[in-house]
C-alpha cells in the first residue's frame, strides 16, 4: 500500500510495507530530569512536547503492523565502547558512566538509559542499542532493515541536530530515502531545530523530506486513534 504524503521539498512517497518508524533516542537520559542531556546544562522539558505527536505516530504505525525501531545512546558497563574523544568532551556536571539519580550516566542497563514509559516498545519492535550517534555506526541497525527489505524511513526522535541529522545522513548515504517528522524531532535549542529541519529539505532536499506528523497521518489508511492522545 503505497501513499503519499504532502512534504518539503515535495510529495514523499511510501509504502507501508518497505517503510521503517524510527524512534531516535527517546530515552529517560536525554528527556528527563537527572541524566545525560540535563548534566549537560540543557533544558530537558523543550523536549518532551515531541512524545504526544510521537504517540500518536507510533500509535498508527503499530495498527498498520509497520516495522518499528526504537534506538538508545549509550554503552556497555565497562565503558569499552566509549571512545575518549566522547567521555573526556565538554564540562557536563556529570560524565557518562557516573551514578546519577537515574542510574549510571548513559550506561546500558540503567533506567535512564530506557526509553521513556509513554514511548515504551511493545513486542515485536526492534530497539537497537548504539555507541555513537549515527544508528548505522557499531549497530546491526542497517542489517536488520535490509533483512526486512526496508528501503525508506520516517525518522522521528531526538536530538534533531544531533542523532536524528546523523543517522538521516548516514541513511542517505546508505541509499534510504528518509521523511523528517518535524513535530515529533526535538532539540534543545530552538534555533538548532528551525535550522536543522531546513538543512535536511533544503537545495531539493539534499539529504531528506521534512514534513509534519498531521500530512503522515492524513496520508495513511488510519482513522482517529483511540487512546491516543489528540
Ligand atoms: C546527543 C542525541 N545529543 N541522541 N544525543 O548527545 O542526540
Amino acid at each position: 500500500m503505497t501513499v503519499t504524503v504532502d512534504a518539503d521539498p515535495g510529495p514523499f512517497e511510501l509504502d507501508v510495507a518497505t517503510t521503517a518508524l524510527v524512534i531516535i533516542d527517546m530515552q529517560r537520559d536525554f528527556c528527563e530530569p537527572g541524566g545525560f542531556g540535563e548534566t549537560l546544562g540543557n533544558d530537558v522539558s523543550l523536549l518532551r512536547g515531541v512524545i504526544p505527536p510521537l504517540q500518536r505516530v507510533l500509535a498508527a504505525a503499530r495498527a498498520l503492523g509497520m516495522t518499528v525501531v526504537h534506538t538508545r545512546e549509550g554503552h556497555v558497563p565497562d565503558l569499552s565502547d566509549c571512545p575518549p574523544a566522547k567521555l573526556h568532551r565538554g564540562s557536563p556536571s556529570l560524565r557518562i558512566g557516573d551514578p546519577g539519580p537515574k542510574g549510571r550516566i548513559l550506561v546500558r542497563g540503567e533506567y535512564g538509559h530506557d526509553i521513556v514509559d509513554e514511548l515504551a516498545p511493545v513486542e515485536g519492535e526492534l530497539v537497537v542499542d548504539k555507541p555513537g550517534k549515527g544508528s548505522f555506526h557499531g549497530t546491526s541497525f542497517g542489517a536488520e532493515l535490509a533483512a526486512r527489505g526496508i528501503t525508506r524511513l520516517v525518522v522521528t526522535g531526538v536530538t534533531t541536530e544531533v542523532c536524528v541529522h546523523t543517522t538521516v545522513r548516514e541513511a542517505n548515504d546508505r541509499g534510504y530515502e528518509c521523511l523528517v517528522l518535524s513535530d515529533c524531532v526535538g532539540s534543545y535549542f530552538p534555533e538548532f531545530q528551525r535550522v536543522g529541519l531546513a538543512m535536511i529539505a533544503a537545495q531539493g532536499g539534499i539529504f531528506g523530506w521534512v514534513a509534519p506528523s498531521a500530512a503522515l497521518l492524513t496520508a495513511l489508511p488510519v482513522t482517529a486513534l483511540e487512546g491516543t492522545p489528540s
